[in-house]
Order: structure tokens, then C-alpha cells, then sequence
């Protein structure tokens, strides 16, 4: 990764992946792109230019006018979202990609795109969940995830793009909150202890989900990307997590911190549904064997940093 162009660069992981490129291979070096443009370091700090992902001509102009030789494509619509406009996710998910796949094609660029958890379904092993198992999404996000790592597959076996790409779980941040996600619960709840000392859940007690910390997340895609590609055998769909807790767990931790912090719960059945089809903790052992793939946070260590930040933030807002 010499020159990265990325898109969805707003959104939840962009913002975040914009800096941590910019600081390792230099301001530069990486094209930031995204439907719209906020007042934000990632505008602020390097190369901007306004992108509509379902715009195939100006993605490939912009990727050649800034000369990229790697895309990390971000733009989508998470689980929640897609499940309430399932034919504009089915548009934009797919759409995006295969524009994002052919321009990669035709420049010869190293693409990254990722693909979820949500990539699994309800006839799935839940625990310890393979590497390599039945995928049979009930979800739209979970159909645009399974037929976006086949895609990737495809464009590396027909066409000789470097696809790479892992199964997030959901992804923990201070900074950018997500939208439209079935895991966000995992951070709403952060800013609800530190705001009003409670928050209510609407994913119920005792549901599991993979998740991880972002820090570790950014340092996988780097990871993965500078990884040595003849080692790579799972090269777009790695499971990677770093923690499976359900909502009981987190409020412990948070407990430790704040230890008035009370836990109730108001279930949504759209995102329970989802959160019920998909497994309660993956087997991450292939990324580890094939690019040493490896997470420094757990949920302790994740919710001290998260609180310490979060705290640092709010009150600088006040
Ligand atoms: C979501 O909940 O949609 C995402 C995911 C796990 O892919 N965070």
C-alpha cells in the first residue's frame, strides 16, 4: 500500500482508518472519498474528494487521476438498515462493490472490502463458529456479504485482483459512532453510562455477539493488507474477533468504572431477530495461521480505554 484511495471514508471505520493510514504512509498518500463532506480531520487532514460509490466513471477517474495502487472500499449500508431498505441495500452494497472491484480491475489495484459476521445464519454452528461452514444469511446484509465474498473470490481467480478481506464483528469506537447496526448497542451503551448512568438495551439478555475494539480492527486491515499474499488461502472472508459477550457483561465492565451503572432493556425484534441469526463467537484461527492475525483489546481493557476516551470527549463538547 503505497497510495490508498478510500470510500465510506466518514463513516464508522473510515474516519478512523483515514488518520492511522495518513500517519503511516503519509497524508498524501491516501484519497479520502465519501457521498458528503463534513467539518472533520478527515477533510481536513489530506486529499478529500466527493464520491457516490454507485458512480462507476468517477471512482475510476478519481483512483487514476490520484494515481492509487490500493482501494479499501467502506461505503455500505449496515445490517439494521439494509433490513429496513433491503432493495437500496441490495443496490448500494452490490453496486458499490462490483464498481469497486472493476476499478480495481482496470488500474490493478489491491482491494480491500469487508465482509461481517452477518455473512453467517441461523443453520451456522453458533460457537467456535469455522472458518469454512454453511452460510445461509436470513438477512439482506447477510446476502450482500455472502455473494460480496464470492465477488471478491471470482475477481482474484478470473481476473488476478488482489481481493482481501475479513468477517468484521461488531466494531467499538469512541470516535465516529456507526449507524444502522445491529451490534451499535455496544457503543450506545458506553455514551449512555457516561451521559445518564443507565441505558436500555434493545438487544436482550444473554444474546452473545462478536465484537471488537477498534484499535484492533484498523490494525487488521493493515495487517492483512501488507500480509504476504502467497500465504493467503482465505484471502476475502477471514473470521477475525477479539471478544463474545452479551448485554450482562458489558454492564459488569462498566460496572468496575462506574458502579452505579444500571442495565435495562426495551427489545427491538428487527435487530434481535438479526443479532438471533447470527453466531455467538467465530473461530478466528485461520487469520491467525495465514497473517498472524492477533487483537490486543478484551472487554476490560476495551471498556477502560473506551470510558477514559469517550470521557475526554464528552466533556470537551460540554
Ligand atoms: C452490524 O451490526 O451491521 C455490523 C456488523 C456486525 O457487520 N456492525
Amino acid at each position: 500500500m503505497k497510495k490508498i484511495m478510500i470510500t465510506g471514508a466518514l463513516g464508522q471505520i473510515g474516519s478512523e482508518l483515514t488518520v492511522k493510514l495518513r500517519e503511516i504512509y503519509g497524508s498524501n498518500n491516501v484519497l479520502a472519498t465519501d457521498i458528503r463532506k463534513t467539518e472533520s480531520t478527515v477533510v481536513n487532514s489530506g486529499p478529500f474528494e466527493l464520491l457516490d460509490v454507485l458512480e462507476a466513471d468517477r471512482m475510476y477517474t478519481l483512483a487514476k487521476d490520484f494515481g492509487a495502487d490500493t482501494m479499501i472500499h467502506m461505503a455500505a449500508l449496515l445490517s439494521a438498515t439494509a433490513e429496513a431498505k433491503p432493495l437500496l441495500a441490495w443496490n448500494l452494497n452490490m453496486g458499490g462493490l462490483v464498481n469497486a472491484l472493476e476499478t480495481s480491475r482496470d488500474l490493478g489495484l489491491q482491494l480491500f472490502s469487508p465482509s461481517s459476521i452477518g455473512a453467517f445464519g441461523p443453520s451456522t454452528p453458533k460457537q467456535n463458529t469455522p472458518q469454512d461452514t454453511l452460510q445461509r444469511p436470513t438477512t439482506m446484509y447477510g446476502v450482500n456479504k455472502v455473494a460480496g465474498e464470492l465477488l471478491c473470490d471470482y475477481y482474484f481467480e478470473k481476473f488476478g485482483v488482489d481481493t482481501r478481506g475479513v468477517r468484521f464483528p461488531g466494531l467499538i469506537s469512541y470516535d465516529t459512532p456507526p449507524g444502522g447496526g445491529t451490534t451499535d448497542y455496544a457503543v450506545d451503551i458506553y455514551y449512555k453510562a457516561l451521559e445518564q448512568g443507565k441505558y436500555t438495551s434493545y438487544i436482550k439478555q444473554g444474546t452473545y455477539m462478536d465484537m471488537m475494539y477498534m484499535p484492533d480492527a484498523l490494525q487488521a486491515i493493515v495487517d492483512l493488507m501488507e500480509a504476504d499474499g502467497s500465504k493467503l488461502i482465505h484471502r476475502n472472508a477471514f473470521n477475525v474477533t477479539a471478544m463474545s459477550f452479551e448485554p450482562e457483561q458489558i454492564a459488569v465492565s462498566i460496572r468496575k468504572h462506574i458502579p452505579n451503572f444500571e442495565l435495562s432493556y426495551d427489545v427491538d425484534p428487527i435487530r434481535q431477530a438479526i443479532a438471533d441469526s447470527w453466531p455467538n463467537a467465530i473461530d478466528a484461527s485461520a487469520a491467525k495461521d495465514e497473517w498472524d492475525f492477533k487483537a490486543q483489546y478484551d472487554l476490560d481493557t476495551m471498556t477502560k480505554d473506551m470510558l477514559e476516551k469517550l470521557s475526554l470527549k464528552l466533556n470537551k463538547n460540554d
